[in-house]
């Protein structure tokens, strides 16, 4: 719901920088620069981002004693590694979310691997925290990657939408979903999500011109923003990334 977006979003429009990926990949992501948590907070603070992504260990240790606290902080609180790979993922919860105000969360996030085995515990998992969240006056941003045996291709046309609309038909104020590939796909996975706002979800990194002709068309399909991890920070000149994705976002 709109009312619960208003930290998280700029003319309801939203860029977040996600910075996950340290447990989600492992530290081989962290190149240069980005392996130190505070070059992060730095960026996402220069760069007018509308949120940043942290786990809660992260965001313990330095969002909440930097003075970047400003950015908004979007607490990533499920998340496994990639060191066991089952076919069917489930994303245990990290972080309790009683203390998520304490280390200044504006918003939470949550992965939902759909299709997985473990799906009914992810949607259970879901469903308690949104809750929880909404009671504190934080938003909830739904994480939908359509994952496990039995899912043939994660970035299809029908799946996105599939994705989408998981997000509105568990109460997600937000849903984070893949690329469909182009402009058209995209815009059934927005229809999909009726008032439940969209963002893409970054993935990894290409070239800096196919990535923005993305973040057009994603717009242009009528999502609102994008979190995005490395495409920007992998990139030599993030700043730069960051002010053209901005431009695209808020013309
Ligand atoms: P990127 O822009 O780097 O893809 O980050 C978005 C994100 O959702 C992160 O929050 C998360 O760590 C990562 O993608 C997970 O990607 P996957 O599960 O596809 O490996």
């Amino acid at each position: 719901m709109e009312q619960y977006l208003k930290k998280i979003t700029k003319q309801g429009k939203a860029l977040f920088l996600a910075y996950d990926q340290g447990l989600e990949h492992g530290p081989k992501d962290l190149i240069g620069s980005s392996i130190d948590p505070n070059f992060i907070l730095d960026l996402a603070d220069k760069g007018g981002a509308t949120g940043v992504i942290l786990q809660g260990g992260i965001a313990e240790q330095y969002y909440r004693a930097s003075s970047f606290s400003q950015v908004p902080l979007i607490l990533k609180i499920n998340g496994k590694s990639n060191l066991y790979q089952s076919e069917d993922p489930y994303s245990p919860i990290t972080w309790d979310i009683n203390d998520a105000k304490k280390i200044g969360a504006s918003a939470i996030g949550y992965t939902i691997f759909l299709g997985s085995a473990y799906e009914y515990k992810m949607f259970k998992d879901f469903s308690e925290l949104r809750n929880k969240a909404h009671a504190m006056g934080l938003a909830m941003i739904a994480w939908v990657y359509p994952r496990g045996k039995f899912i043939q291709d994660e970035d299809s046309e029908e799946i996105t939408a599939y994705a989408a609309r998981v997000g509105l038909e568990l109460g997600a104020d937000m849903v984070k979903i893949k690329y469909s590939g182009s402009e058209e796909n995209f815009k059934k996975a927005v229809l999909a999500a009726g008032k439940t706002k969209v963002v893409l979800s970054g993935g990894s990194k290409i070239s800096e011109e196919d990535f923005y002709q993305v973040i057009e068309n994603v717009m242009q399909a009528g999502a609102i923003g994008a979190a995005v991890g490395r495409n920007i920070w992998q990139s030599e000149k993030p700043l730069e990334v960051m002010n053209r994705i901005t431009k695209i976002i808020w013309k």
